[in-house]
């Protein structure tokens, strides 16, 4: 009798313990996200197909897309303190990075110097546009996009974004522009040595070598459509990108831009001449127009408000169409600057 009760009480025990890994299984995120994004697989589709992709395409590409927790967690990520400008730059502009680029242009000279001379853009601007974006091709990212951009477009936050670009890589699929078998980059879906996202690639990529696919893992390819992209977009060759100021402690706090969303209040660098300590030694037309940004301010804690200062001029903003950061186009033309002074 006994020992019946002792297999009655384990085998409900058994019971309750199986009823809370169901409980567990079924609650959890992963697992409810994973049925709804088959849903939203399907829908989604419907949608490409009458958007003009092929059927095949889609079924093919589409099939082996999955949800990638990490991706949401890669997105919801807000850094709690931010670099200072000076380290952000120093990080990126360094010796190595320089030695880097210069042993990459010395195997791809003709190549580099031929797309410079065609493009009217400066090598030495590509080289770091390379070099910030993929450490000149090491960090070229290994997600598989077509997933990363399905859990950003199934994700709330900026689907209607990400379903737009999932739709254009499709159609460079299915277009044969882009190899299928390639699509692995970052996390939010940008790709090659330049970090292209589906609609820059459409819109500015460039078979150079001219076998039928956009190869933008490889040389010719990739720098032709980034010098092709910068020059779209309006890059003038051989005209200032910023320069460092000093600014002067009066200097009014509308002239003090300090996100790169919208640069405000431009004007001619000599309109700025009575805010700027050192603007006898710049050595810059005054003519040019020109903005204050002085990007510590408000994003560092405790950080002076007039302290790195830089006026920046119409080059300085293509760099933020590129990539929508004070910090990165200041260390985009830095990185520029240091490759002049050796190649
Ligand atoms: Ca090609």
């Amino acid at each position: 009798m006994f020992f019946f009760v002792l297999i009655k009480k384990m085998l409900k025990k058994l019971i309750n313990i199986f009823i809370l890994l169901i409980l567990t299984f079924t609650q959890s995120g992963a697992f409810a996200s994973n049925s709804e994004f088959n849903i939203w697989v399907k829908n989604f589709k419907t949608k490409a197909v009458k958007s003009g992709v092929s059927r095949n395409v889609v079924e093919e590409v589409m099939s082996n897309a999955i949800f990638l927790p990490k991706v949401i967690k890669y997105d919801r990520f807000q850094p709690e303190f931010y670099e200072d400008t000076y380290t952000y730059i120093k990080k990126r502009t360094n010796k190595n990075k320089v030695k880097k680029g210069l042993a990459l242009y010395k195997k791809e000279k003709l190549t580099i110097d031929k797309i410079e001379k065609e493009f009217f853009i400066e090598k030495e601007l590509l080289l770091a546009l390379m070099g910030i974006e993929t450490n000149f091709g090491k960090y070229l990212g290994k997600m598989d996009i077509v997933s990363s951009l399905a859990t950003l477009s199934f994700d709330k936050r900026r689907s209607e974004f990400f379903t737009k670009e999932l739709i254009i890589l499709l159609k460079l699929v299915d277009q044969q522009i882009i190899d299928k078998k390639i699509l692995f980059g970052s996390w939010a879906g940008a790709f090659g040595n330049f970090q292209f996202m589906p609609r820059t690639i459409r819109n500015y990529a460039i078979d150079y070598n001219k076998n039928t696919t956009i190869e933008l893992k490889k040389t010719e390819d990739s720098f032709a459509s980034a010098a092709n992209y910068l020059n779209k977009i309006g890059w003038k060759k051989n005209t200032p990108c910023f320069i460092k100021i000093n600014l002067s402690n009066n200097t009014p706090d509308k002239y003090l831009n300090s996100s790169a969303g919208n640069i405000k209040n431009k004007n001619k660098v000599q309109y700025f001449k009575k805010y700027i300590k050192n603007y006898k030694d710049l050595k810059i037309d005054k003519n040019l127009e020109a903005a204050i940004i002085t990007p510590d301010k408000d994003i560092i804690p405790g950080a002076n408000t007039y302290t790195p200062a830089y006026l920046i001029f119409a080059n300085y903003e293509k760099i933020l169409n590129w990539n929508r950061s004070l910090r990165f186009a200041l260390a985009v033309c830095t990185l520029k600057n240091n490759f002049e002074n050796e190649i």
